[in-house]
């Protein structure tokens, strides 16, 4: 197996029993509406239901008539319901939104039906997906009452794109837009990513990189994005495109693109109406502006407010929606990057136009392995904020190392803000209830390219999962979300299902250890982030020198972040401030975050700084070993080739713990002058060869 099926591998049920008893429940298949998303919905039933009951015309059962006497499934919307079946869902009905879906047993004639129902088709085709998942993981088709809707309204990938299809921190090949021979040639593989997607939930793609080129905005390339979203549309996914601000001037001959200019305001107006020519349901603009270089209005002495409304705007006739990044951060603010992006936009709450949601990284640097929560959500509770999660591993060992993410996901959604008192949870932030936001958004940056499995490693393919998941309800747990994505991709085998799930479930724990552990950060080497450069120290920008951050010296390590240092824990809520601030009860995961503290510091455990940060990084390199260990026994259990593929990247991550904490230890160690202690294994190289290690290809710059 090669990994291309996804977590829509289908196979046949082994069991014969589980198998027959589906078999019993599906004697016919009857659809109400007549809809290119009903038709895809029929499709997927078509693969889903030959692949695992191993039926050998799925097609030959399906119809559009009436129910005849025979036990089956029933795709309707509301609006083709009987009267009678109307009134039995109506409160099913109301706890619903136009996504939400009801699938349920119910007896008509005398005969049990399976009723997959909901506003609109879309929401009916996330049922069928819903539907197929109980028979991937052998559940029972008795007495369903399965109500769900997602919590979000935007649910959307980014992907960091390029036109030549170069993928900025891609590691899985290149971009899977073909960009040359479009729109005349469309691949088979956008049909499966538009499955892929819609099987999580996810209903929105911002196709290009948010370092943008504005060749996209050219008719040249608005014909070939048509036909990308034409593709999508039946799956209930819409497309965003990435607007480089100084556009007006690239594309269209300006000579500003100053957001209060009178021509630059009408060309986006115009500009706007025809990308909605060409694509009748566009989403929107995804915008870095005024961030690492990118155009904006700043250059114009204008502010963020003027240039997200002056896009909004132009959208609004459309429906169209603007997201605004937050993610900025200036050379000349030397006290701390960290705060930087609370300053520029918490003033600005509830000056956005309400079509205009701002796009904020998990937290306040960039994509660490672990992050503190960022302190924007919930300081703008007028203001639509957007979670950005990164699933591309830009910063956790590109795509060899397995991690799995939504267990990090889970730990930020959770943490509590309390804005508005205990309670308040990032979850409740993103998915509006906290504040009653109209809108709502999540973005995950992509993962996906060319390579065969689309990840780079089949493990990974869990965190495009995972992510859909949690854009789908942010409450969900980890655990479940790594349970079934198992079950739908390996087997339902338990001792292989409880195997993968400790791999997954250990490993953000375990990268974060051989990498960053207590709270360092951004310790990754210069330009590809590949591997450990805590020594870096020369670049242009003081706040891209790893030394900026970690700030080791004889007296000890961390950056100090409470009021005697650089005061960004009073961007929290007091509470959360309080609990940072404070060494007894800030949590020992971000105690270098926010803290500079000697090497003789006394942890929880009561051995000293520099020993417990050894230790820690020993048991990153332990924990990997145990992933190793894991996997091998799983030899036999699934396919060869994922067996083979996953052992090797697994045996990879184990060579590059170690190097991680070699590199990291033998580095500080210049500092803190200590032994390591027991238990820690000592390197077979210097810290002199560590640094001489060079990567001129490494991917995804
Ligand atoms: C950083 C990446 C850079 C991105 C930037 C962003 O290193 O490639 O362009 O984030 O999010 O993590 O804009």
């Amino acid at each position: 197996d090669n990994g291309y099926n996804l977590w829509l591998q289908y196979v046949q049920i082994e069991d014969v029993n589980v198998r027959q008893a589906y078999i019993e429940k599906l004697n016919q298949i009857v659809y109400l509406n007549d809809n290119e998303t009903i038709n895809v919905a029929l499709d997927e039933l078509n693969i889903g239901l030959s692949g695992m009951l191993g039926l050998s015309d799925v097609s030959a059962l399906v119809n559009s008539e009436k129910i005849n006497n025979e036990s089956g499934l029933m795709l309707a919307t509301y609006s083709t319901l009987s009267d009678g079946l109307k009134r039995e869902f109506k409160s099913d009905f109301n706890k619903i939104n136009e996504e939400g879906f009801i699938i349920k047993s119910v007896i008509i004639n005398n005969v049990s039906q399976i009723i997959i129902t909901g506003k609109t088709e879309v929401a009916v085709l996330y049922g069928t997906f819903r539907f197929l998942k109980l028979l991937q993981s052998h559940q029972s088709l008795n007495n369903l009452n399965i109500i769900d809707a997602p919590k979000i309204q935007k649910r959307v990938l980014n992907h960091w794109d390029n036109l030549d299809r170069t993928v900025e921190r891609g590691y899985s090949g290149f971009s899977i837009w073909d960009w040359h021979r479009l729109p005349d040639y469309l691949d088979f593989r956008y049909t499966d990513y538009a499955r892929a997607n819609a099987s999580v939930g996810i209903n929105g793609t911002v196709l290009n990189n948010v370092n943008a080129n504005a060749n996209i905005l050219t008719p040249q390339y608005l014909e070939k994005v048509a036909a990308l979203a034409k593709v999508f549309r039946p799956y209930g996914i819409k497309v965003y495109l990435t607007a480089r601000f100084s556009a007006p001037m690239e594309i269209g001959g300006l000579k500003t693109s100053d957001p209060l200019d009178e021509d630059v305001i009408s060309w986006w107006k115009q500009k706007v109406k025809e990308v909605y020519q060409f694509i009748p349901d566009f989403g929107g603009f995804l915008v870095k502006a005024n961030s690492e270089g990118q155009p904006g209005p700043q250059n114009y002495g204008r502010n963020h407010v003027d240039g997200a409304n002056m896009l909004a705007e132009a959208l609004n006739p459309f429906g169209g929606i603007v997201m605004w990044r937050a993610f900025v951060y200036s050379e000349h603010d030397t006290t701390d990057r960290a705060k930087q992006a609370y300053s520029e936009f918490v003033p600005f709450d509830g000056k956005f136009k309400d079509n205009v949601l701002i796009q904020v990284k998990n937290g306040a640097i960039d994509f660490q392995p672990r992050e503190p929560f960022h302190p924007m959500f919930g300081a703008m509770p007028k203001t639509p904020l957007m979670m950005e999660f990164q699933i591309t591993q830009e910063y956790l060992g590109q795509s060899t190392h397995t991690v799995f993410l939504p267990k990090f996901y889970e730990e930020v959604l959770k943490t509590d803000t309390y804005r508005e008192g205990k309670g308040s949870t990032v979850a409740k932030v993103i998915d509006g209830s906290l504040n009653n936001q109209k809108l709502t958004g999540i973005a995950g940056v992509s993962n996906v390219g060319t390579d065969i499995n689309w990840t780079g490693n089949v493990m990974l393919q869990a965190n495009w999962y995972g992510y859909g998941r949690l854009a789908w309800n942010p409450d969900l747990k980890a655990e479940n979300i790594a349970n079934e994505w198992i079950r739908m991709t390996f087997s339902n085998d338990i001792a292989v299902v409880k195997t993968i799930e400790d791999i997954l479930l250990m490993s953000h724990e375990a990268v974060v250890n051989y990498m960053t552990p207590f709270g360092l950060h951004h310790i990754m080497a210069t330009g590809h982030h590949y591997g450990p450069g805590p020594w870096v120290a020369n670049l242009s920008r003081p706040e891209w020198n790893p030394v900026y951050y970690h700030k080791a010296d004889a007296n000890g390590i961390g950056f100090d972040r409470t009021e005697k240092g650089s005061g960004a824990t009073d961007q929290y809520a007091k509470e959360v401030s309080k609990e940072f601030s404070n060494l007894n009860s800030c949590p020992e995961e971000y105690l270098l975050w926010f803290h500079h503290l000697s090497w003789e510091y006394k942890l929880k455990s009561g051995v000293t700084l520099w020993d417990g940060l050894a230790l820690k990084y020993q048991e990153g390199v332990n924990q990997v070993k145990q992933m190793v260990d894991y996997w091998k026994s799983l030899e036999g259990k699934i396919d060869q080739q994922r067996f083979k593929e996953v052992e090797m990247l697994l045996n990879i991550q184990l060579k590059e713990a170690k190097w991680w904490r070699d590199a990291c230890l033998l580095y500080f160690q210049q500092f803190s002058k200590k032994q390591l202690p027991q238990g820690v294994e000592k390197s077979t190289k210097s810290l002199e060869e560590f640094k001489n290690m060079t990567f001129p290809f490494a991917p995804g710059n």
